[in-house]
């Protein structure tokens, strides 16, 4: 466990991540300083940080890196900004908060990665784990900070991993690592996906052959991703019948396992949808090395029921069914959103732009042929990859999207919204955003 004591450390980042850090690091006795871009005013966080830590805000002071012991960056901050890759070029140590939880952790780690599914397993592994009587820290990604774990009283840790967090780790070792797919995201950060790729492998980087991989069968960028790493490993894939894994032979959800076999009825199931199933198969595998009833934990995973703003089902009316999924930040969640529906749809789509190819999306709308509507930064661009195949209706807020679709949508139809893009144009978080469409559409008469 590194000795902190004395240390003069930096944080870059006054988010949720840099105030837990930099709490934590003042605990243990270093001398502590906060840097952030923003100034301090606009901080909402800063009000939990300890007023014995120095700090430094509007702008990062290159001395006040430059004298560091030790840096903690916070997730948002990629390693190339020009006051950290100064510093680390100046041979000075930097660790993300994952990097600097995981050295004090002393419980076992299931971590869980992919470009979707991520939050949704993460809950699932917890919920399978709590009802199994153990002490689960649930966090990362998701919310809570890794390194609130390290004073609780826990017994295992789930947490969600971003590809932002797995950039800056170097000793971080799971017991379990997932990975869920691979399909493009936040190539507004990356210069490519072979960079984004290459951030998601760190998650297997220090596994040995004692540890655990979990990965998607059916998902070749995952395949050639965990190729090569010692850990043992088990696959899932909802296509085809695995001889070690899970799989699905529907309705039965099947698990091998040695000479063992397991057969649950998928339709006990409270999730919804072909992209849950997957996530169940994966969170089962996860939670396997634990030790309890494979009977068990089914049982527990029956009874979750999702996490709000994932295909959450707001409302029925004139039998028509509104579906919140404001946390489909991606092309590839919008793909798997839609490809659940056999009756017709509207998708408002749209929101700040995330640096994707929309034309990816050009045959599952073939397919689909929903109406659109769009709107917030990036609705031009969709407009443009998609104008000669859908209707197209562009509007300036949620008001005039929900209005719009209300006007549009007829029975037994759907309205889904299904953004693909991240909602910063608009809205604070997709979590907002989702609750604005839920409250205009529970407004609708
Ligand atoms: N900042 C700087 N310098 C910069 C850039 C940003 O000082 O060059 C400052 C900002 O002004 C801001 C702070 O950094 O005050 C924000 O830090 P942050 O963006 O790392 O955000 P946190 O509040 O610490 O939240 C982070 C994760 N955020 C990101 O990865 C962007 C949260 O994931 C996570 O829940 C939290 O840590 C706890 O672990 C959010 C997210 O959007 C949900 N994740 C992305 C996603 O899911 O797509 C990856
Ligand atoms: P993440 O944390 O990776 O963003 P979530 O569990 O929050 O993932 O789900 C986000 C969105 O991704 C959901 O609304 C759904 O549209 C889609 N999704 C969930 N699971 C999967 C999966 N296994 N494969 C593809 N898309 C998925």
């Amino acid at each position: 466990m590194p000795d902190l004591k004395g240390k003069h450390i930096v944080v870059a980042g006054a988010g949720m991540s840099g105030v837990a850090a930099a709490n934590f690091c003042h605990s243990r006795g270093a001398h502590v300083s906060v840097s952030d871009t923003r100034p301090a005013k606009e901080i909402a966080g800063l009000a939990q940080l300890d007023p014995c830590i120095d700090l430094d805000c509007g702008g990062h002071t290159d001395s006040i890196f430059q004298h560091a012991d030790l840096i903690i960056l916070s997730p948002g901050i990629p390693l190339h900004v020009p006051v950290i890759s100064r510093a680390m070029e100046a041979g000075i140590p930097v660790w993300g908060e994952i990097e600097l939880a995981s050295r004090f952790l002393r419980i076992p780690i299931i971590a869980i990665t992919g470009t979707n599914g991520k939050s949704t397993v993460t809950s699932l592994c917890g919920h399978i784990l709590q009802r199994c009587g153990e002490q689960v820290f649930i966090g990362g990604n998701i919310g809570t900070p890794l390194i609130e774990a390290v004073d609780g009283d826990y017994n295992v840790a789930v947490v969600e991993l971003s590809s932002f967090q797995l950039e800056s780790v170097t000793t971080f070792h799971p017991h379990v690592a997932v990975l869920l797919n691979i399909s493009p995201d936040h190539l507004d950060r990356y210069a490519d996906m072979r960079s984004y790729m290459q951030a998601k492998q760190r998650i297997f980087a220090n596994q040995d052959v004692t540890d655990l991989m979990v990965w998607n069968q059916d998902d070749p960028q995952a395949v050639e991703l965990v190729r090569g790493f010692p850990a043992r490993s088990i696959s899932f894939s909802s296509t085809k019948v695995v001889k070690e894994g899970l799989s699905l032979d529907l309705p039965s959800l099947l698990w091998r396992h040695g000479r063992e076999e397991y057969r649950f009825d998928s339709n006990a199931l409270r999730l919804q949808g072909l992209h849950n199933l997957e996530n169940v198969m994966a969170a089962l595998a996860a939670c396997s090395g634990r030790g309890h009833a494979p009977a068990r934990m089914w049982e527990a995973a029956c009874e979750f029921s999702g996490l709000p703003h994932r295909m959450e089902l707001v409302r029925t009316l004139n039998g028509v069914c509104w579906y919140n999924d404001s946390k489909g930040t991606n092309i590839g969640s919008v793909e798997k959103s839609l490809g659940g529906f056999d009756t017709p749809v509207t998708l408002i789509a749209g929101g700040k732009d995330k640096g994707g190819d929309y034309a990816l999306l050009r045959p599952i709308l073939i397919q689909k042929h929903p109406h659109l509507i769009l709107l917030g930064a990036a609705a031009e661009k969709m407009a443009a990859a998609w104008g000669d195949i859908c209707r197209i209706t562009m509007v300036a807020s949620m008001e005039e999207a929900v209005a719009c679709a209300y006007q549009k949508t007829r029975a037994p139809g759907s309205v889904l919204l299904s953004p693909g893009c991240s909602s910063f144009d608009m809205f604070s978080s997709f979590a907002e955003r989702g609750e604005v469409f839920a409250a205009l559409v529970r407004n609708l008469e």
